[in-house]
């Protein structure tokens, strides 16, 4: 199979995962990039079923408006309880890195609201140790050099993302050359430095359902 049919075929798990749970009133949270897409694009079907959507990126809730999901602001909702996201890399523990699209200070956020967090991806992004997908962490500009030099003390290589401005007007720096042995741990203490808005590490809060795309087909894990 092709990554994209991979794609296809776990953005397809997703939606048999959580069509038994949908309600009327129900709000969910929706992830960004290609396996994202191919959610919303099947999700466009049930729209009728539940109430709507709140998005992670403004891509996505333009996406979502073209299939006639209506979209929420966050603060405007309560419970959500599905979030569903794609990864850059994903480990046994169901850890992640996200970020690659640089929407993940909103990801992270709509995941925290989230009861379950389902991962989407085909098995390119199973890894063993998290890292070798660069880092992405989103700072605030005027810290962007000294938060560089931060970086390589704890070891990467920091790469400055020319060009992209986040959806929350930020930068994005990419840690290069960054195995990562403890993602809770690194997550913490990348988040505890004066200047970084977040990082790309979804460990605290790693996926609660991971549906992998394969070639024997999708494997389910928690
Ligand atoms: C988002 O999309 C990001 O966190 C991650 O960077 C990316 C994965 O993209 P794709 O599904 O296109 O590989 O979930």
């Amino acid at each position: 199979m092709t990554q994209d049919q991979l794609k296809d075929a776990v953005a397809a798990a997703a939606i048999d995962e959580i069509q038994p749970w949908l309600e009327r009133d129900t709000v969910l949270g929706i992830g960004t990039g290609s396996t994202a897409n191919r959610f919303i694009d099947r999700l466009g079907r049930l729209r009728h079923d539940f109430k709507g959507a709140v998005a992670s990126s403004e891509a996505s809730a333009e996406r979502l408006r073209g299939q006639g999901i209506e979209v929420f602001e966050l603060n405007d909702v309560g419970s959500i309880p599905f979030y569903i996201d794609g990864a850059d890399e994903v480990n046994a523990h169901l850890h992640m890195i996200k970020g690659g699209g640089a929407a993940l200070t909103r990801e992270k956020i709509v995941a925290a609201c989230a009861e379950r967090f389902i991962c989407i991806a085909d098995a390119s992004k199973r890894v063993e140790c998290l890292g070798a997908f660069p880092l992405p962490v989103e700072v605030i500009p005027m810290a962007r050099s000294y938060l560089a030099r931060e970086l390589v003390k704890l070891g990467a290589h920091p790469v400055y993302r020319e060009g992209v401005v986040t959806d929350n007007g930020n930068q994005i720096i990419d840690c290069h050359d960054f195995m990562i042995d403890d993602p809770v741990a690194m997550e913490a203490r990348l988040n505890a430095i004066v200047g970084v808005v977040t990082n790309g590490l979804f460990a605290a809060r790693g996926a609660d359902v991971l549906l992998l795309g394969g070639d024997t087909g999708v494997v389910r894990s928690t």
